[in-house]
């Protein structure tokens, strides 16, 4: 079997560590027991190389052997390919795996995103666009919340990648306490970070960043 590559910066500030996007495949990686390694891109310069694997000069992407994927929706779904630990091999799992993937981006992830970069730059107050977006984070978790409340995961009664990117988006609300009123998003968020394979994805993403202080 060809190595997989993960590349992630080699550096980045305290507040996303633990939540930069290398996290996902990491944690994939380990779920499925395949055998990896992490490469490091200056944060600070983003140079021609980097782009031509990322067009927008972002992390993370892999390479496996000659293929190299970004967005971290594609490479889970790589990666979910090569493991019946991450997805099923029926074709409503996979298809449920799916789903479920493009909902955790295109339909959460779409409004966690914008609401997290305006509580990370201090624009939170009392305003009408915070109302908005708030209000947006709000009407998803309702959603999620429903469908978390008779699941511990979201295909086929067990853990798959889905979970594995859902939890991770749901889990940066967590971080800023956004949670407290739907506990079945927070108890699913804890059910997948109590994970072995979470939680040494997570300690070496630290460590990662840490060794470069
Ligand atoms: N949609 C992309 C988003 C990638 C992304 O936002 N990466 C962040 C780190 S988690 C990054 O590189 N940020 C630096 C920047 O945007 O310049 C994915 O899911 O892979």
């Amino acid at each position: 079997m060809q190595e997989i590559v993960l590349y992630t910066y080699d550096w980045v500030p305290e507040p996303p560590r633990g939540f930069v996007r290398d996290l996902r495949l990491r944690w994939a990686l380990e779920e499925a027991g395949l055998p990896y390694r992490v490469a490091s891109v200056s944060f600070k310069e983003r140079g021609p190389d980097h782009i031509a694997h990322q067009p927008f000069g972002q992390v993370p992407w892999l390479t496996d052997g000659e293929l190299s994927v970004f967005e971290s929706g594609a490479m889970l779904l790589h990666v979910a390919e090569k493991s019946e630990a991450l997805m099923p091999t029926d074709l409503k799992g996979r298809s449920e795996v799916r789903e479920w993937l493009f909902a955790a981006l295109a339909s959460v992830e779409a409004a966690t995103q914008p609401w997290s970069i305006l509580k990370f730059s201090g624009l939170d107050g009392d305003t009408k666009e915070w109302a908005f977006f708030d209000n947006f984070v709000d009407l998803r978790l309702k959603r999620m919340e429903a469908v978390l409340s008779d699941h511990d995961w979201l295909v086929a009664n067990r853990f798959t990648s889905a979970d594995i990117l859902m939890a991770d988006v749901i889990r940066l609300m967590d971080r800023f306490g956004k949670l407290a009123d739907y506990p079945a998003c927070k108890a699913y968020v804890d059910r997948a970070t109590a994970r072995p394979a979470f939680i040494k994805a997570h300690a070496d993403q630290l460590s990662h960043f840490a060794a470069a202080d």
